[in-house]
């Protein structure tokens, strides 16, 4: 075990990622192709193989699941694939073709990494039961592992969509996959129309949505971002589906009608903050940990009817999209009072020059928190029996 590697062979370009994607300039030649190029030909091997080296370390019992070991496998064969260009000359005709089809290829085999690891999950707790140490070990883990496969997939994804295909005709003034003028009311009316459908199909009916704007660095100007608008949909569409949930199930046989979802966007010097609000009823402080665990949440698919599936609370909707928020530094927490309703935040970096990639990185404490076992509790538990007084020697 080494005892501390860098994530990044390449610190400043995957450090800064949406800057060093938005300064690529499209010229003429293919440059700035050859660029990124010789930057993801070191990058994405590194990338895998610490990946690699972490599941490695899990235990036994879960990694001997034929899932993980698929998983595993997919790793594997990218990785060979992706090390054959580490001699290949960026001035032969062929590469840059050859390492942009290879890219979509990958891309593809890993399409299903997570419902395939979550059928691990399954496999082990029908095995082994659910006990903490293990969904503590695994919640470690998988964050990790989808940080890092978010990562990977947004590096491919800006590869291919900047030299696979010229600009977006529909987005003409995105990079690849970031949108330098990312209009947030718009993301957020977007997913809440796509949640509402969703909605409306198992439930008849959908609550609305009120927005407000709290610009207070431009008052009169809409709050805009430099982000990647898919990353923002999938957080803000998982949060209304939660919301429209719990609205419908607690209000469904009452006549007032549905109470409305919030959205509050706001923009200070640091924040870009997007609160969504519901009077669903709440969840109780002790269950909130459980949204975002994988291993509880994680359960074989409700047999409902034929191809459908459900509104929410099934999956790891909440968990990665909280991941997403994190990759460029920012946050997803879920605030409730139980009996009323839930807000839900998500904080961005208002400036993208914080925006930095935030990635799992690979050194002793990492084996260590995989290899040693848990210490005793040093907390009192509520459900032990409390102490007999007249016992004691004190
Ligand atoms: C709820 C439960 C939940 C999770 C995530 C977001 C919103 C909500 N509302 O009742």
């Amino acid at each position: 075990m080494q005892q501390s590697r860098q994530a990044c062979s390449v610190p400043m370009p995957c450090q800064r990622l949406l800057v060093f994607y938005c300064h690529i300039l499209l010229s003429t030649n293919n440059a700035c192709e050859k660029t990124s190029y010789v930057f993801l030909r070191k990058e994405l091997p590194v990338r895998l193989a610490n990946t690699m080296r972490e599941v490695s370390l899990l235990p036994e019992n879960l990694l001997s699941q034929p899932s993980i070991r698929l998983v595993q496998k997919w790793y594997m064969q990218s990785f060979l694939e992706l090390l054959d260009y580490e001699n290949r000359k960026s001035e032969d005709p062929h590469t840059l073709n050859d390492f942009l089809e290879l890219l979509i290829e990958i891309r593809n085999r890993h399409n299903d990494v997570v419902p395939t690891m979550a059928q691990g999950v399954i496999e082990y707790k029908e095995k082994f039961g659910f006990d903490p140490s293990s969904s503590s070990n695994i919640q470690y883990f998988l964050d990790r592992f989808y940080t890092n496969r978010i990562s990977f997939r947004m590096l491919i994804n800006q590869h291919t969509l900047l030299f696979g295909n010229g600009t977006n005709p529909a987005h003409p003034k995105h990079i690849g996959s970031i949108d330098p003028t990312c209009c947030v009311a718009e993301i957020v009316h977007d997913a809440y129309e796509t949640a509402k459908m969703l909605c409306e199909k198992y439930y008849m009916a959908a609550p609305e949505l009120k927005t407000e704007e709290f610009n207070t660095e431009a008052p009169k100007k809409s709050i805009q971002v430099v982000y990647v608008p898919s990353h923002l949909f999938h957080m803000l569409f998982e949060l209304f589906k939660n919301s429209m949930r719990a609205t419908v199930e607690l209000h469904e046989n009452s006549s007032e009608g549905l109470p409305p979802v919030k959205a509050k966007v706001t923009l200070g010097q640091e924040d870009l903050s997007i609160k969504i609000s519901d009077r669903g009823g709440g969840v109780p402080l002790r269950k909130i940990e459980r949204l975002f665990n994988y291993m509880y949440s994680t359960a074989p698919a409700p047999s409902l009817e034929p191809g459908s599936v459900p509104l929410a609370g099934f999956g790891y909707g909440l968990p990665i999209s909280r991941l997403y928020a994190r990759y460029f530094q920012g946050d997803l927490k879920l605030y409730s009072m139980e009996g009323v309703g839930t807000d839900a935040v998500i904080y961005l970096k208002a400036l993208s020059s914080e925006s930095f990639e935030r990635l799992p990185v690979f050194n002793k404490s990492v084996w260590r928190h995989y290899k040693t076992s848990p210490e005793a509790d040093d907390w009192s538990n509520p459900s032990k029996e409390p102490r007999d007084a007249s016992k004691s020697k004190y």
